[in-house]
This record gives C-alpha cells, sequence and structure tokens, in this order.
C-alpha cells in the first residue's frame, strides 16, 4: 500500500467527554468525521509513540464499528504503526481491551501499546443511535485529560489525515495475522479471540471451583441479562462453559448491532427482562425468582447486581466488596492497597475504609482518574454510583469481574451452608453490611437531553446560591423544616495525588450537617442536548431506621433538591428521565 494525505477541514465539537466522543451515528458517517478525529488522536501521541506501535481496534459491535475498524486500520498503517489487533468480529468489551492491552503477547513477543475502543457504551445503538470512539494508554486505561485535550486541540486545527491506499479491508471474521507491505516496512493485522486473555485473567483473580459449587446447588438459581451488548460474548464462555451455569441463566447474551432497539443500560428502567425475572417488576408477578441476577452495558464495563426481589445500589456494592474482599477473592487475599470512589458515589465506601483502616480516594465522574491511583499502587477497589465496579487487574471498570466479585462473596458465605435449609442471601448480605456501617439511602435523579442554555442556567443558578448558605437554608426550611442544614457548598476540585493535576468544576456539592449531600452536575457522555443528574445521598446509622423504601426515606431531601435548583422553570420538567 501507499500512504495518501486527504485535505480535510475541522469539525466543531469533537471535544471528548467523561470516556471519549460520543455522537449520533449520522454525525459520526460525514465523510471525514471519524478520520478527523483518529488523526487528532495519532497527531495528540507524537510520531515517536506512533511509528513502530501495536495498537488494539475493537469495540462493543455497535451499527458502524466494522466500517469504522476497516478505516481506523487503514489510518494506522499510514501513520507507520507496526500491527493492529483486532477482536474476531471486531468485538471486544471495554474491560477486555484493558486486559489485552496489559497482559497479552502476540505471537511475535509483541506488546500493545494502546487502543482505539469503538463504544457508545450505554447508549442505544444503530442507524440513528450513537456511536463513540474512545483511546486508551499503555496501561490499559482511558487517556488523561492531558491527552484528551491535546486531541481536541488537534481536531480544531486539521487540515489533513493519512489513510493507506491499496489495503484491503481485511477479513475480521476469522482469527490469524494478515501482513501487507507499505513504505515504513512490514504492516500485521492480528485478528484473534479476545475471550482467551479475558478469561485467563478472571480465572487468576476468582477460585471458579467455589462460584462452581455455588452454581451448581440445586437452591441457587443465576440469571445474567447481556442487554444484547458484547458482554454476553464472554458470559457465554465464563457462566456456561467454566462455571457450569445453564445456558437458560443467559438472557439476551446475543451481540446485536442495535442491541436489539433497546437501551443497553443496566438499571432497573432499561433491564426490563431480568427485572421481570427477579421478581422486581411492579406491573408482573414472578413466582420463584432466582437467587442471584445481574446486567451488563453495551460495553460489558458496567454492572447491576440484583438479588431475589431486591435491588444492589452500585454504591453499596463497591463496599460490600472492598468489605469482603480480603475473605472471598484470592487475589485480595494479601490485603487491599486502598479504596476509592467517584464524588457523586454515595459514602458506604467511606465509612467501610475507616473501619478497616484503608487508604481512601474520592475521585471525579469517569474511571481515568482511578488508574494513576492504581498505577501508582494506591488503590485496590474503586467504584461509581453508575453501576461501575473494579480493581486494580484492569484500568477499566469490568461488569463481568464485578458479578464473579458477588458470586464469589454469596460462595464464601455459603460455603458450608450449600447442603442447608436457606442459602444466604443477596439481601442477606446488605442487610448484615447496612446493621454493621451504617445505611447511605441513596438515589439519582436523570433529566436526560434537556434543553443545554436552562441546564447551564441551572447550573450557575445553583453556584451563585451557594454565596450565602444562609440564604440557601432559609428556602430549604421552606420546603422542608426537618431537612438538616446545609453546612458547606462547593464545586468540587480534584488535585491528582500522584501528579499533581488538577481537575476544576467537577459538580456542585452542598453537604448537609447530618450527612447529607446533594450532587449536580451535567453529564459527560450524552450526544444530543443536556443531561442534568441529581444525587440525592443520606445517612441512617440507627440500625431501628435502615430498613426504609429508599425513594420514601428520600422523598423531602429530593423535594429540596428539586425545588432549589429550580428544576422545572430551568428545564420544563416536572420529573426525570431516568431514577436509579
Ligand atoms: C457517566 C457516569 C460515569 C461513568 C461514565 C462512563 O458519565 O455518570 O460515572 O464513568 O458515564 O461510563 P456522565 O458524564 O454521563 O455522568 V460508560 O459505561 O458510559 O463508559
Ligand atoms: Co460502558
Amino acid at each position: 500500500f501507499k500512504v495518501t494525505r486527504v485535505g480535510t477541514t475541522p469539525f466543531d465539537g469533537q471535544k471528548p467527554g467523561t470516556s471519549g466522543l460520543r455522537k449520533k451515528v449520522k454525525v459520526f458517517t460525514q465523510p471525514h468525521y471519524l478520520q478527523n478525529f483518529v488523526q487528532a488522536t495519532f497527531n495528540a501521541l507524537g510520531s515517536d509513540k506512533v511509528k513502530g506501535a501495536t495498537l488494539v481496534i475493537s469495540g462493543d459491535g455497535r451499527y458502524f464499528s466494522k466500517d469504522a475498524i476497516q478505516v481506523i486500520t487503514k489510518m494506522a498503517a499510514a501513520n507507520g504503526v507496526r500491527r493492529v489487533w483486532v477482536g474476531q468480529h471486531g468485538l471486544m468489551s471495554t474491560p477486555a481491551v484493558s486486559a489485552v492491552v496489559r497482559d497479552r503477547v502476540g505471537a511475535d513477543g509483541s506488546k500493545a501499546n494502546g487502543a482505539f475502543i469503538l463504544t457508545a457504551s450505554h447508549n442505544p445503538g444503530g442507524p440513528h443511535e450513537d456511536f463513540g470512539v474512545k483511546y486508551n494508554m499503555e496501561n490499559g486505561g482511558p487517556a488523561p485529560e492531558g491527552v484528551t485535550n491535546k486531541i481536541y486541540e488537534n481536531t480544531t486545527t486539521i487540515k489533513e489525515y493519512l489513510i493507506a491506499e491499496g489495503l484491503p479491508d481485511v477479513d475480521i471474521s476469522k482469527t490469524g495475522v494478515s501482513s501487507f507491505e507499505g513504505p515504513d516496512g512490514k504492516f500485521d493485522v492480528d485478528v484473534f479471540d479476545s475471550t482467551i486473555d479475558y478469561v485467563k485473567l478472571m480465572k487468576s483473580i476468582f477460585d471458579f471451583l467455589s462460584i462452581q459449587k455455588l452454581l451448581s446447588s440445586p437452591k441457587f438459581g443465576f440469571c445474567y441479562d447481556a442487554l444484547h451488548g458484547v458482554a454476553g460474548y464472554y458470559a457465554k464462555r465464563i457462566f456456561v462453559e467454566e462455571l457450569g451455569g445453564k445456558e437458560s441463566s443467559l438472557l439476551n447474551c446475543v451481540p446485536k448491532e442495535d442491541f436489539g432497539g433497546g437501551h443497553p443500560d443496566p438499571n432497573l428502567t432499561y433491564a426490563k427482562e431480568l427485572v421481570a425475572r427477579m421478581g422486581l417488576s411492579k406491573s408482573l408477578s414472578e413466582p420463584n425468582p432466582p437467587e442471584f441476577g445481574a446486567a451488563a452495558d453495551g460495553d460489558a464495563d458496567r454492572n447491576m447486581i440484583l438479588g431475589k426481589r431486591f435491588f444492589v445500589t452500585p454504591s453499596d456494592s463497591v463496599a460490600i466488596i472492598a468489605a469482603n474482599a480480603v475473605e472471598a477473592i484470592p487475589y485480595f487475599s494479601g490485603g487491599l492497597k486502598g479504596v476509592a470512589r467517584s464524588m457523586p458515589t454515595s459514602a458506604a465506601l467511606d465509612v467501610v475504609a475507616k473501619s478497616l483502616n484503608l487508604k481512601f480516594y474520592e475521585v471525579p465522574t469517569g474511571w481515568k482518574f482511578f488508574g494513576n491511583l492504581m498505577d501508582a499502587g494506591m488503590c485496590s477497589i474503586c467504584g461509581e454510583e453508575s453501576f461501575g465496579t473494579g480493581s486494580d487487574h484492569i484500568r477499566e471498570k469490568d461488569g463481568i469481574w464485578a458479578v464473579l466479585a458477588w458470586l464469589s462473596i454469596l460462595a464464601d458465605k455459603n460455603k458450608d451452608n450449600l447442603g442447608g435449609e436457606k442459602l444466604v442471601s443477596v439481601e442477606d448480605i446488605v442487610r448484615q453490611h447496612w446493621a454493621t456501617y451504617g445505611r447511605h439511602y441513596y438515589t439519582r435523579y436523570d433529566y436526560e437531553n434537556v434543553d443545554a442554555a436552562g441546564a447551564k442556567e441551572l447550573m450557575a443558578h445553583l453556584v451563585k446560591l451557594q454565596s450565602s448558605l444562609d440564604e440557601v437554608n432559609k428556602i430549604i426550611k421552606g420546603i422542608h423544616s426537618d431537612v438538616s442544614n446545609v453546612v458547606h457548598g462547593d464545586e468540587f476540585e480534584y488535585k491528582d495525588p500522584v501528579d499533581s493535576s488538577i481537575s476544576k468544576h467537577q459538580g456542585i456539592r452542598y453537604l448537609f450537617e447530618d450527612g447529607s449531600r446533594l450532587v449536580f452536575r451535567l453529564s459527560g457522555t450524552g450526544s444530543e442536548g443536556a443531561t442534568i443528574r441529581v444525587y440525592i445521598e443520606q445517612y441512617e446509622k440507627d440500625p431501628s431506621k435502615i430498613g426504609r423504601d429508599s425513594q420514601e426515606a428520600l422523598a423531602p431531601l429530593v423535594e429540596v433538591a428539586i425545588k432549589l435548583s429550580k428544576m422545572q422553570e430551568f428545564t420544563g420538567r416536572s420529573a426525570p428521565t431516568v431514577i436509579t
């Protein structure tokens, strides 16, 4: 092949958000749009890092992925990349990409230097829905802000991109290496089965034998819903082939380009089938739900954990995993280096860290901030309220890892009990945790796709209010006299303890005297308009008060959040789009 330079002009709005660039497919398929972003990324990395490199290119298999893989491959070749690794059918979960970048060794001894991940994660897919591109570094984690800012700058000045002419489309349905000859020498495309490295990694972390015993107990029903995302590909290998689970335990585990028309976001609103099967649907009754259920998002980095007729909030989930990891998961048997959560995530993890005397960190939303801590050996387990949980085995959150972590805890709690009358359930574990550490009532209200100008005004209003907490408390007393006082208000700012970089404007916080919190943020992953997220949290230590319904317990604070922010005035919305 030879290298062609194609003249181009910048597109507006190619700024990577919380997790890469996400736009409607019709935006991504405009001539040169994808190419500009990819070249801007190569230019941001610099030719030192690009020439001779080994790059992973794969994703969750959503619509437009296959075309995008061919384009990026040709651009990689033209930019002097030595070889690309592509998952068979272009499929690789985000955690599997991270694992492959960190662990895989090519047949020729090569190691990966980075990855293009093609996903818009939990956003719907298909010709009228979303596509996305994200770049990950050689540690297997998302590019830090220094790099994504540079990528964005480059997109605003780009004049040309390089693409290989004469390089044929590569058949990504079959594994094997294809070699080509370009001006810089050889270029290889290695199509491989990415489940191999991922399964190997999971087996090195968890005790598969004890999980297998649990799954084979007639008392233990199991159900996993991949929402037609890429998780299904790994779920079959792990839960059925390795752990002996039943094929019928898997729901929607065939990856589809449009996720079967659904919204591949594992929460109580979108994972409808699983929710019904677990006996949590308000309209459908299920006489005998399984003991354990879980779901994943499109790229399999998120997880939702359910018990029989029971929902585990993600903030509780990471706290419970941290509290039980050393005992239940061989990888952590030597102890935890530290734990971390994103700012809007509830403080359930803080209480565990304090009680177990663990180092603890609070970082801005988005997984990239955890990576630095992990690379520096400061953090073992971390999580976000947005159904993201993970550990330092990779540098992304990991949906299947979280499920295996919960199965390990269940296996451990039931190890002498599999023949007993009744298994220790998910609900038992959570209630026991609350009894020990107290309970953080928690909910998140999302107002999706609201007018961007209105959303900005709402945020500005909330910041302005913070200049007088007396005024704030007067307003609050007028809404609910028994809600406690706001004692602190700010915009969250983070100084990375490893590289001292500073991230500002990471969410507006109102902290109350009794430990309650209200947090307001604008989403950085949407592709249209703006999404306002309101995070509402209240801590209850009194054991006689930890069993309430969470929406009911939080109702006064929710009302305060909505009225204080003038939600309806600024957005015209009288109700949120999604409540989690
Ligand atoms: C959301 C979540 C955040 C998560 C991010 C990426 O971001 O709130 O916690 O890290 O999605 O997850 P935002 O900016 O929309 O609030 V994923 O599974 O979409 O890569
Ligand atoms: Co995701």
